[in-house]
């Protein structure tokens, strides 16, 4: 039997630098994955591993549109279609000028095993462009929309592959690539999700994914013997929709969130944070969180510009539970070390991937409960399987109803995490727990229906 680094070895990798991140998912996978390969050689034997980490196909095409201005933009569009074995390809988009086809495959391979995990009858795929709605008109971003469904219309539909948001994707932008379909097809269908309430979208799908990664922190701090959340100082990084959902939540059962934090630097309100504030700031001007100390000037702003080196600010802020929500590998080693030392006691991946391998490796290694991402933020993609379902049976559900699947499904999710890891000899390692019982389920399903 192969050894995790034999395995490893046989997807070298080679000088492309964009897929450095797919190749951390993998390999994380991998090693996490390696004593069930060695208890059962039957994955081995149907070369399971060789077989996932290849999308079953890239879609890569050209978005031509037109600015304000009238003059004509062009932009990469893409949809990874990884895995559909246990139902049909399910991903965000994400709309941001740093991707490129390597994150959308780490981002594609992480959301088999996540969809997995949830139990639900959903495939892995991710797709997106390298167009920057920021700074963009409600026009600009409705007229980019429309040339990148002109497109990928061809490829997607209720039973093939179901888009939904990722970052720079919201209602907004659902909306107007729902619209575009619908007129190229002439069906009103649910083949995105994550639209507007009024129109298809389901009730607490913006609030799902950051609901959730509390859900599921509630259920591993309760697992693990650790005090719960009430009361404590949570930090939180990412000023989007995970970020403020999953502060809505923290302050709905009385902890006391300190921080957030965008692209351009943190934000520190030792007080706990003006929600209100921030959503009018972030998701209706579109603005820097800067504009916060303009009227809480005993909050702290810190640029990126003063960050130290190979670290960020936030997670210098003395805290009981970590929750990073903005993007990849936003916390590293010198990160983990710092909420190490003031005390932390659990970090929760609101995000894909955000903590690099060593700070993954330093936080378990000093005991810390570590929600991986694939766990912790399946809330978002388990209610747009809730959204599909009710699109397909022309249903509507009430938001206590939806908010009690979510949290029934995140407490399923940690159980069957933390059981896995115990049967596999690794007792309160969520990150094997998490890999094991999600790719266990999809290889299965792989082996089932043949090559
Ligand atoms: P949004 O676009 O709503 O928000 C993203 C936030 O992160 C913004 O505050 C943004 O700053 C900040 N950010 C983005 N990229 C960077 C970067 N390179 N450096 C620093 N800050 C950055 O996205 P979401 O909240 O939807 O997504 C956040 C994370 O959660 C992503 O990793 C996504 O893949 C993951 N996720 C999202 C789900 C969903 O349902 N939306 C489901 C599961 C996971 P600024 O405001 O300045 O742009
Ligand atoms: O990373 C993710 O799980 C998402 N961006 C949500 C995917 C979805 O289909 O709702």
């Amino acid at each position: 039997m192969p050894t995790a680094e034999q395995e490893i070895k046989k997807f070298e990798r080679g000088d492309c630098k964009q897929d450095d991140v797919f190749y951390q998912a993998m390999e994380e996978v991998i090693y996490s994955i390696a004593p069930l390969l060695k208890s059962d050689e039957k994955y081995t034997k149907h070369a399971i591993l060789e077989r996932l980490v290849v999308p079953d196909r890239v879609i890569k095409f050209k978005v031509v549109w037109l600015n304000d201005k009238n003059e004509i933009q062009v932009n990469t569009g893409y949809r990874i279609q990884f895995n559909n074995a246990l139902g049909p390809y399910k991903g965000g988009l994400r709309f941001h000028p740093t991707v490129n086809e390597g994150i959308l495959k780490f981002l594609g391979f992480e959301q088999i095993l996540k969809n997995s995990l949830t139990g639900l009858p959903i495939g892995g795929g991710k797709g997106g462009s390298d167009f920057n709605p920021k700074g963009k008109s409600d026009f600009e971003v409705m007229k980019f929309c429309t040339a990148f469904m002109t497109e990928l219309h061809k490829y997607i539909g209720p039973r093939v592959d179901v888009p939904a948001g990722d970052i720079g994707v919201g209602g907004r932008e659902i909306g107007y690539l729902f619209g575009e379909y619908k007129k190229i097809t002439s069906s009103f269908e649910g083949v995105l999700t994550g639209k507007p309430f009024f129109f298809g979208g389901s009730l607490m799908r913006p609030e799902a994914t950051g609901y959730g990664a509390v859900y599921f922190t509630e259920a591993m701090l309760e697992t693990e013997g650790k005090e719960p959340l009430e009361g404590k100082v949570c930090t939180v990084s990412g000023a989007g929709n995970v970020a403020l959902h999953a502060i809505e939540k923290l302050q709905q059962i009385g902890a006391i969130t300190v921080s957030c934090t965008d692209s351009r630097g943190t934000l520190y309100d030792s007080r706990g944070v003006d929600l209100a504030l921030l959503k009018e700031i972030k998701l209706e001007r579109r603005a820097s969180l800067e504009e916060y100390i303009k009227t809480h000037t005993d909050a702290k702003y810190t640029p990126v510009s003063e960050y130290p080196e190979d670290g960020h600010a936030v997670w210098e802020i003395p805290c009981y539970a970590a929750f990073p929500c903005a993007t990849q590998n936003e916390l590293t080693e010198i990160d983990a070390q710092n909420l190490i030392a003031n005390g932390c006691q659990s970090v929760t991946e609101g995000a894909n991937m955000p903590s690099t391998p060593e700070a993954t490796a330093a936080i378990q290694g000093h005991g810390l409960c570590f929600a991986p991402a694939k766990a912790a933020n399946a809330g978002g993609v388990a209610v747009s399987e809730f959204e599909m379902s009710q699109n397909a049976s022309m249903a509507k559900w009430s938001f206590e109803k939806v908010d009690n699947k979510l949290r029934d499904t995140m407490q399923m999710i940690c159980k069957r995490v933390a059981l896995t890891a115990k049967d596999y000899g690794v007792e309160g390692n969520y990150v094997d727990g998490a890999n094991i019982a999600g790719f266990k389920k999809v290889a299965d399903a792989m082996i089932a229906e043949g090559i």
